[in-house]
């Protein structure tokens, strides 16, 4: 029996409804595409228009995405669905925008009340209220002089969804060489070490002592005037400072001197002498401040490539990247929030070179990375003494939850002649990685002889023997 035969007969009123439902399902879709794009017009307009332009599509089909992953989560969690749950489907979809619960489901919004009325206002107050942008909606409306709002610490808020529940981060208390070679490193997963001998460090490394030992060396500097650093849009700028003047400004909440403004954050990731040429290394930038820290010499010591000083003011977000080295974040004083995502979860990261778009992890815009949700999320917290594994390719994603005070140790995982020669940071992929992008490139060049229907079919056949020849089954 076909299965359009096994399903049992509607009557012309459910038919009629199905219907009707798929028409609003598809005007909301198109709505929601169309206002991302800037797209005026009615429905019949926009559709004309989606179906013309391919951007619009490849957008009207990231929002059907959307849908199906909301309308799976609903029914995952079973979640009353509109004002009436159980109602009937068809009231909630009209017309609404999906929404996200504080407790983890997708919902569907209540009906929102015209824009303009009373009841609208109102709503907008409620929430400017619950998501802290009270002070935009105050100012707009004229009712209150425009106070100076308080940068909020990044976090998640109340009113969006945690993209995926987090999953600690295995932690181990004074795991030996021998005990990591053998047990953790194979594993390739992230694991914060506790109890490992840093030396002095963590004692000593206060603002005074950093400041007078380091002296006005002079080190180049990221400033932002918000917390979320974000090196894709670049919402920062570089600057130079000396080193004590920097350690005590990255220290300090709200500055008598600044660039930008009062309370601009600070961020150090330090260089080497000539950063085109030299590769950072505390013992060659910062002799003195060296000697006081005992590096775990967990690998070979020709494996070495660099030590970087990573020196972070109160509240200052990370953006999401992955470095192509293994890797020790040495958390020496101050705390930490670290999110990382497995390299398997690439897909779902909306990747632009090493650096993933999500930026606002807590937070995530799902209009924008629907896909995010299926990202698998892995959290630790560091504090002064804590050393955190990152293997290569995991993304991380890094909050200074204090002012603190780390230190990176990259070391080659691979044999030396498969990284970049020219690569002063430890994040250019692999001279083969490259290569083997450049490949599928003119790969995709040469498929563009074929008319669309021949090019998506190879094009498909050409994904299933990427996956059948290269994917694992042995990593997380
Ligand atoms: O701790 C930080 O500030 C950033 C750490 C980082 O990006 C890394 O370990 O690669």
């Amino acid at each position: 029996m076909s299965p359009a035969a096994a399903r049992p007969s509607r009557s012309p009123g459910q038919r009629h409804r199905s219907a009707l439902r798929c028409v609003r399902v598809r005007t909301h879709v198109l709505g929601a595409a169309h206002e991302v794009l800037g797209v005026e017009g009615g429905a019949d307009e926009r559709a004309e228009h989606v179906k013309a332009h391919p951007v619009h599509r490849a957008q009207e089909s990231r929002q059907r995405l959307h849908h199906d992953l909301l309308s799976s989560a609903n029914a995952a969690a079973g979640a009353r669905v509109g004002p009436q749950a159980g109602a009937g489907r068809s009231k909630a979809w009209s017309g609404q925008r999906p929404h996200h619960s504080a407790r983890g489901s997708a919902i569907l919004r209540r009906p929102q009340p015209r824009p303009g009325g009373v009841a609208a206002k109102e709503a907008r107050r409620g929430r400017a209220r619950r998501t802290g942008y009270a002070f935009q909606f105050r100012r707009r409306s004229g009712d209150l002089p425009p106070p100076r709002p308080a940068p909020p610490l990044p976090g998640p808020r109340s009113d969006t969804v945690m993209a995926q529940p987090a999953q600690a981060v295995s932690c181990h208390t004074g795991v030996t060489r021998d005990r990591f070679l053998a047990d953790l490193y194979p594993q390739r997963k992230p694991v914060v070490l506790k109890g490992i001998d840093l030396g002095a460090c963590t004692a000593k490394w206060t603002v005074d002592y950093l400041s007078q030992i380091a002296g006005a060396k002079e080190v180049k500097i990221h400033v932002s005037t918000v917390s979320q650093m974000d090196f894709l849009s670049k919402n920062f700028v570089y600057r130079t400072l000396p080193f004590d003047t920097f350690v005590r400004r990255a220290a300090e909440v709200t500055h008598t001197e600044y660039f930008i403004s009062e309370d601009e954050k600070y961020y150090l990731r330090s260089l080497g002498e000539d950063p085109r040429k030299d590769i950072a290394d505390i013992r060659k930038q910062f002799p003195l401040l060296a000697e006081d820290i005992q590096i775990p010499e967990y690998f070979a010591k020709e494996q070495f490539f660099s030590s970087v000083f990573r020196i972070s003011s109160a509240g200052l977000q990370l953006w999401t990247h992955y470095d192509v080295m293994d890797n020790f974040l040495i958390q020496v004083t101050g705390k930490k929030r670290v999110v990382l995502y497995s390299p398997r979860d690439a897909p779902y990261l909306y990747l632009a070179g090493t650096k993933s778009e999500v930026l606002d992890v807590d937070n995530p815009d799902l209009e924008k990375y629907p896909l995010f949700l299926k990202a698998r999320r892995y959290e630790c917290y560091l504090e002064a003494g804590d050393v955190l594994f990152i293997p290569a390719l995991w993304f991380h994603n890094v909050i200074s939850e204090e002012f603190g005070v780390g230190v990176n140790i990259f070391w080659k995982h691979l044999p030396t002649q498969c990284y970049d020669k020219t690569d002063t940071y430890g994040n250019k992929d692999p001279t083969a990685a490259t290569r083997a992008v450049q490949i599928l490139d003119r790969a995709l060049k040469t498929l563009e002889e074929l008319p669309e229907e021949y090019r998506d079919f190879y094009a498909r056949r050409m994904v299933l023997r990427i996956q059948e020849k290269t994917y694992s089954a042995n990593y997380e």
